[in-house]
């Protein structure tokens, strides 16, 4: 993982950020998994990505489900408990600040581990404000949902202890008694038409979309900033590598979004170009 004291966000690409963002009056945000790196999630691809020791449709789609449900079950079970016990990072804090003062801006997110939730609550606990405007749309699902493969009906996951050691012994649906699955999107599936529909109207009306944390190679969420683009927006990311879209966007800022995040929008280190930042 990154290191997280004294990372260098170079000044000029750091003001042109922020002047691009000031002078926006609307922005969206698309995040992925690297925004929540630093809170001990692990990221999907890459050296120490989830899928460095499983093909994706081994494990997220619904063939593999349908082939073993126990396998793919024992995967989300680890993943459950592992990134239940993370917390959010000053990342996620200070765009949820950010956001809660500015409701012309919108969030999107990839991300399934429930880490924006808790950071848009904490904040605006804190501010003693309603958290809505913080809230993320949440293309892929939450990682902490069930839903029965058969009948749809969704429950809680969060408070069930799965035990994958068998298919008999798997939770099932209390409506109809088919298997349970993880809420979350797979390869091959539809996004919820609603939730992908809103991002990309905000994206299409945003004049800026700030990028965080993904390699934007998964779609139609890797769209979403094409749509603000396309519509004579800019983009700015940040992510300590190159992506899919560095080519396109008008500002990158390289390093670790709990450092750069919140030298860009605030609620870290003032005005310095030393990110300091750390998970809180
Ligand atoms: C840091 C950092 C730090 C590190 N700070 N950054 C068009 C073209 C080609 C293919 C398709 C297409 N349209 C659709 C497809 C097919 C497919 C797809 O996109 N395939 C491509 C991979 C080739 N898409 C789908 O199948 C989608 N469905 C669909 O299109 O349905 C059509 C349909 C219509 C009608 C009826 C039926 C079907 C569904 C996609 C679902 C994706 N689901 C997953 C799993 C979710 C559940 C789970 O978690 O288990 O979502 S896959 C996985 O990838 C997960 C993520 O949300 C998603 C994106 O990954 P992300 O967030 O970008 O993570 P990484 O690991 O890739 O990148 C991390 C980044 O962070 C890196 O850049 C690092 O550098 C950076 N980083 N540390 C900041 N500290
Ligand atoms: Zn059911």
């Amino acid at each position: 993982m990154t290191g997280r004291d004294g990372v260098e966000v170079p000044s000029e690409a750091l003001a042109d950020a922020r002047a691009i963002l000031a002078d926006a009056a609307r922005v969206v945000v698309l995040t992925g998994a690297g925004i929540s790196a630093e809170s001990g999630v692990p990221t999907f691809r890459g050296e120490a990505g989830l899928w460095r020791d499983h093909r994706p449709e081994e494990l997220a789609t619904p063939d593999a489900f349908a082939r073993d449900p126990a396998l793919v079950w024992a995967w989300y079970a680890w993943r459950r408990e592992l990134v239940g016990a993370c917390r959010p990072n000053a990342g996620h804090r200070s765009l949820a600040g950010w956001l809660l003062d500015h409701p012309e801006r919108r969030l999107v997110s990839q991300n399934v581990d429930g880490l924006h939730e808790r950071a848009a609550g904490d904040v605006a606990l804190e501010r003693g404000v309603e958290p809505d405007g913080a809230l993320p749309l949440d293309l892929h699902g939450s990682l902490f949902g069930d839903r029965c493969a058969d009948c749809g009906r969704r429950t809680s996951g969060r408070d069930r202890a799965i035990d994958a050691s068998s298919v008999a012994a798997l939770p099932r649906c209390e409506a109809c008694g088919s298997l349970l699955r993880p809420d979350v999107v797979w390869f091959g599936e539809a996004l919820d038409p609603d939730v992908i529909g809103a991002a990309f109207t905000a994206a299409e009306s945003a004049d800026v979309c700030l990028v965080v944390g993904t390699s934007a190679v998964v779609h139609p969420a890797a769209s979403v900033p094409l749509a603000t683009l396309q519509s004579g927006g800019h983009l700015v990311e940040v992510n300590p590598e190159p992506t899919a879209l560095t080519r396109h966007c008008r500002v990158q800022l390289p390093g670790p979004a709990a450092a750069v995040l919140p030298v860009l929008l605030g609620g870290g280190p003032e005005q310095g170009s030393k990110a300091g930042a750390s998970a809180t």
